[in-house]
């Protein structure tokens, strides 16, 4: 028996007339007829608050594609697109979360939803949720996750403790914890990420989310545009080094991009390149080596930057920081059958709330018959 899908969970499509957006955007409905589920989608789903035609026009399309499946796109809004009436509420496959409970068929969990609220009422709109909610989706930024770099509105230690999932957007990363509410309870706090980079800083990884009737929260990863990063380039010998082996790079990017059949439009990589003011040539340079095969992304630091020591600029490559962004790193799914098996097992496994059953069911969907024989010669 199969796990049963509920929701597939995303959050800041950012959508615009961009194919990056509309490429990711696709591929999580096409994920979502696959798996026969509507979505949930916490916040920032356009980039902007004001809008081009063809902007919703592209939303409405895809929105299309999940009426004729009888499925729907259940959302909140962020700051990004807030309006009022909101954008997709001409829609009637958009169905509008703030302040109301949704009860997906048979699943025990109550959705409920906020538009982005500011800090004071934002406490005030979490009191007022019913008690019966046990499934929070909201667009916040939370101290927990953000508190150093931004102003946030409110931490997870306020969440009342019948919140067991929170699916927050506005975090362009992926994050998947436990965390204390304010019953001193755990409730399981998620954040999908943004489907593409809206910063060259962000992650190059992109993903959204399965929820199983289980409860197991399920990392799914998006094919994304490739992204080449030079790291800092500090000395002449960084930037020699990071010369010799650029046109190798963008040669290897263009080729995933292939492999990943991505539009055509996307084989191009973003390149990132920070560089001291030391070396006021490395633009130049590099654009003279792969020219018009990359989309740039230059950043000359001045002194007080350059020569301040590492932890000012920090420009690591994408350091594996969960254990499901671990796993991708390792066991590349598409490889082969055995790969994708156990990157499946893996990944359910680190997401599940009760993983002795979430093996028990994997052993009866791989194994089948074999296992239930073996079981009854016991007996
Ligand atoms: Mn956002």
């Amino acid at each position: 028996m199969k796990p049963t899908p509920v929701r597939l969970l995303c959050s800041d499509l950012h959508g615009r007339p961009r194919i990056d957006e509309q490429f990711a955007f696709s591929q999580i409905v096409d994920a979502a007829l696959d798996l026969d589920v509507s979505i949930i989608a916490a916040g920032d789903l356009l980039d902007k608050q004001s809008n081009r035609a063809a902007t919703i026009t592209f939303f409405y399309q895809q929105l299309n594609r999940l009426r004729e499946a009888d499925l729907l796109f259940e959302y909140v809004q962020g700051q990004h697109d807030f309006d009022d009436p909101p954008w997709l509420s001409g829609h009637d496959s958009a169905v509008h979360l703030h302040r109301r409970t949704v009860e997906p068929p048979k699943s025990g969990i109550r959705v409920y939803g906020l538009d982005w609220q500011p800090t004071g009422r934002l406490q005030e709109e979490l009191d007022q949720i019913p008690e019966d909610v046990n499934f929070l989706v909201a667009h916040q930024v939370w101290a927990d996750w953000m508190g150093s770099v931004a102003s946030p509105q409110g931490s997870f230690a306020e969440l009342p403790g019948h919140i067991k999932y929170l699916h927050s957007g506005d975090l362009h990363q992926w994050k998947l914890d436990r965390e204390y509410n304010r019953d001193r309870g755990f409730t399981t706090v998620l954040s999908t990420g943004a489907v593409t980079q809206q910063k060259i800083d962000e992650p190059a990884i992109h993903y959204y989310a399965v929820l199983y009737l289980d409860g197991s929260i399920v990392q799914r990863k998006l094919r994304s545009r490739q992204r080449i990063d030079c790291g800092l380039l500090r000395t002449d010998d960084d930037l020699e080094n990071c010369l010799r082996n650029l046109a190798d790079d963008v040669d290897q990017a263009v080729a995933q991009s292939v492999k990943h059949n991505l539009p055509v439009e996307m084989h191009r990589p973003y390149l990132r390149v920070v560089y001291s003011y030391r070396l006021p040539f490395a633009r130049r340079r590099i654009e003279k080596l792969v020219g018009d095969r990359v989309v740039g992304f230059y950043k000359q630091l001045p002194p007080e930057l350059a020569d301040s020591g590492s932890s000012v600029v920090r420009v690591d490559r994408d350091v594996p920081s969960t254990p499901q962004a671990l796993l991708i790193e390792e066991i590349s799914p598409d490889e082969s059958k055995l790969h994708a098996d156990a990157y499946t097992l893996c990944e359910r496994l680190l997401g599940s709330q009760n993983p002795a059953d979430t093996l028990a069911t994997w052993k009866r969907e791989y194994l089948g018959d074999s296992v239930a024989a073996e079981e009854d010669d016991v007996d």
